[in-house]
Parts: C-alpha cells; structure tokens; sequence
C-alpha cells in the first residue's frame, strides 16, 4: 500500500534546521527557525526553570495522568498571566482554560472545538501569517480566508486595507490575531487600532482567536496583553491560544493552553466540556512536567521575579542586536533603507530580501533564512554582526 506514497516536501523552517546542522562552514548563521538564542548562539535553559524543576523533582510523589484539561493550578495561573489577576472575566467564571502541549496543541484542540460546535464557519488569516496557522484549521476541516495586514511599501500594518476586510467578515466567523510579535512581519497594532479593531468585532458579530506565542518579547508581560484586554469586553467571546514555548525556553516541553472567554459562566462551562471530548479524541490529556514549571514559577515571588528579569533580558538583547544590525549595514555603506528593523518587535521581521538573495546567502555565506525573507533577529550575536552585514552588503550590491 505504501509504495505508490509520494514524499511530501519538507518543511519550510524546519527544514532549514536540517541544512544549517548539516552545513560545515564554521562561520555559519542560523536566521530561520523562530527560538530564542543567547549572545553566545545558544538557546539556553532559564535559571528559573532550572530552579523550578529542582523543586518539582524532590517534591514530585507521582506520574498519574493529569485530568483531560490539565492541572487547574496551571490553568489559573495561565488566566492571571493573560488577563491580570483582578480581571472580570476571571471573577465571573467567565474564562476557562484547558492545558495544551504547546501553541500548536492549543491551536489545533480550538481548531477541533470550532469544527465540532460551529461547523461551516470561515477561519480568516492575516497576509502574510504564521504558515502552520492554514495547515491546522485545514486540517480540523475548517476552511481559511485571508484579510490583508503587511503593507511592504512602509514596512508596517496595512490597516485601513485590513479593517476594510474586518468590515465584510460575517457573523460568526473567527478572526485570528497575533497578540504580540507578529510572525513572520515583526508589526504588530496599535493600541488605538487594537480599540478599533475590537469594536468592528463586537459590531459584527466576529469571534476573534489570539495567538498569544510571544508574550513578554515586545514590550513586556503587561504590555503585551494589550489587544487580549482590548477585545476582552463585557459579553464579547474570545479564544485565545498560548504558548509558554518561548518566554520560559521550554520549546521542547510542549507547554501551552487555549482560554475560552464565553457571554456567561454556564455558557463557558458547556463550552468547556466539548473542548475535553476533543482533546479525549487527540491525545487524551497533556504532559505534566512543563505546565509544573510554569506553575511553579508563576505562583513563587522569588522565582518569578528571576524570571521576569530573564524575559525582559531576552527581550532587550534582541532590541539591542535590531539596533546593531542597523547601524552595522550603514556602517558598510548599505543603500537600502533597513531602519524599519529597529522599530518592529519580537524575533521577526520581513527583511525584504528577495528569495535570490536569500539563495545567495545561503550559498556563498552559508546563512539561512525562511524564503520569504523573515530574519529571526535572535540569531544575531555582536560575533556574528559583521560577517552578516558584509554578506548582507555583497549580495545587495550583485
Ligand atoms: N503561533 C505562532 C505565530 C508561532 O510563531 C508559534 C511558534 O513559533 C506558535 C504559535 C506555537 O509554538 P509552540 O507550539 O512551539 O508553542
Ligand atoms: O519559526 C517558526 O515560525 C516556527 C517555529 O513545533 C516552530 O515554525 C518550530 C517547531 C514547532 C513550533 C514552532
């Protein structure tokens, strides 16, 4: 049966990992895949996850399964995170949150949710937008629209084009947004156009679907939550999926949730029961030992104070490395205008290098980037800057 089985291509980023690994130039640099690296090219193991695995491990009594939805401490704690501990929807009952391995777990079980409760509804995608995001509605059995976001002429959100899309979406369907550290472009709204955005939503009866995967990498933990708490109004019914991936550096733990906001806690409740069936029909319930970091650390002062302060330094040294790539393509006389780079956020930008540039750079630099150009800014180091630039440089100039 399997031998008339045509190879699927790889994928796009995680293939090239596979080139990068493979690749013996020791001058090589790794721009594509979206993890965070230290200013030494590593991706390291916080101190506050290491101190909290030390305590789970001498205070662990047991390997039973967690319930279908998770560990409720992780869950509150998830609540607290995304919508500050005093908030409305969190006193009413009107938030739930299941425990999901990763961002993508999340987003396939809301995927699933939607499939199952709201069949025939429309999943609407930013252009450009994370390539997994059609892959899982897609494969839930969704079907994806597209609303317009990146204007490449001035580098920011194309907003009046995307709000004139907003505008024609019917009621019903689901609007998905990145919270934060928009990916692939790096542009993310305005607080204003956050406001904006949330009252076409109430008006038209959209349900919106944030992925929240970059929580503390734009501006910080609070900031950060901005467009969650703007289109968190009373009655207003959101999803959002996130992901603790990145700002805890647990990639490889899976840890993530989905939170479901609904019009009233019985209505959240309800919800919440066709969100157990399938996850029951995926993976039957999550992994235990990242979602007890992440609680561990969230609910200890000392503990998430060290991790603050590791958030926030990943953060300022990929604003710090944004700002040095600038100045370093000026200082080898590089023409295009690139100054666009110090003002957008998170790991991402679109570069506007174009795929022969970027096929350039892989093979006479061995430095791989996505095709379409998004850099992972968190690939530059102050050792690597300038080997990067002159590339950079050389390839614009042929
Ligand atoms: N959503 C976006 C936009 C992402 O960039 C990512 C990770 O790169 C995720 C979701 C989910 O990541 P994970 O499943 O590793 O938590
Ligand atoms: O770089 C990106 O955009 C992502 C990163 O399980 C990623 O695709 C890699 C593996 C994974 C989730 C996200």
């Amino acid at each position: 049966m399997f031998e008339k089985i045509v190879p699927a291509p790889p994928d796009a980023i995680l293939g090239l990992t596979e080139a990068y690994k493979a690749d013996p130039n020791p001058n090589k640099i790794n721009l594509g895949v979206g993890v965070y690296k230290d200013a030494n090219g590593h991706t390291p193991i916080l101190q506050a996850v290491k101190r909290a695995e030390e305590r789970i491990l001498a205070q662990e009594t047991s390997k039973t399964y967690l319930g279908i939805d998770g560990s409720p401490a992780y869950a509150a704690a998830t609540r607290a995170l995304l919508f500050g501990p005093e908030h409305e929807v969190i006193a009413s009952g009107r938030a739930v949150t299941a425990q999901a391995p990763g961002g993508t777990g999340a987003l396939r079980v809301a995927a699933d949710f939607l499939a199952r409760t709201q069949p025939g509804t429309t999943v609407w995608l930013s252009t450009p937008t994370w390539p997994n995001h059609p892959n899982i509605f897609r494969a839930a059995g969704l079907e994806v629209a597209s609303y317009p976001y990146f204007d490449s002429r001035t580098n920011d959100v194309a907003f009046e084009a995307m709000l004139e899309t907003l505008r024609t979406i019917p009621a019903g369907d689901v609007l998905v947004l990145h919270a934060c550290c928009h990916n692939p472009t790096g542009v993310d709204l305005s607080s204003a156009q956050w406001a904006q955005v949330a009252e076409v939503v109430a008006e038209r009866g959209i349900l919106p679907l944030l992925d929240f995967a970059y929580q503390g990498f734009a501006q910080g933990l609070t900031e950060d939550a901005a467009g969650v708490l703007a289109l968190t109004r009373p009655g207003q019914e959101l999803l959002i999926a996130n992901s603790y991936s990145k700002n805890f550096g647990l990639y490889s733990e899976r840890v993530g949730a989905l939170t479901l906001v609904a019009a009233t806690p019985d209505a959240a409740q309800a919800a919440l029961s066709h969100v157990k069936q399938v996850i029951r029909a995926n993976y039957s319930n999550p992994p235990a030992h990242g979602a007890a970091i992440v609680t561990t650390v969230l609910n200890d002062a000392e503990l998430r104070r060290l991790w603050e302060a590791e958030v926030a330094a990943m953060r300022e040294r990929i604003n710090t490395m944004r700002h040095l790539f600038v100045e370093t393509l000026n200082e080898k006389g590089v023409q295009t205008d690139f100054s666009f780079i110090a003002r957008q956020r998170g790991m991402f930008s679109f570069s506007g290098l174009t795929p022969e540039q970027v096929k350039a750079l892989r093979e006479r630099y061995s430095i791989y980037i996505v095709g379409s150009g998004r850099i992972n800014v968190a690939g530059m180091t102050e050792a690597n800057m300038d080997y990067l630039c002159s590339a950079i440089a050389d390839v614009l100039a042929t």
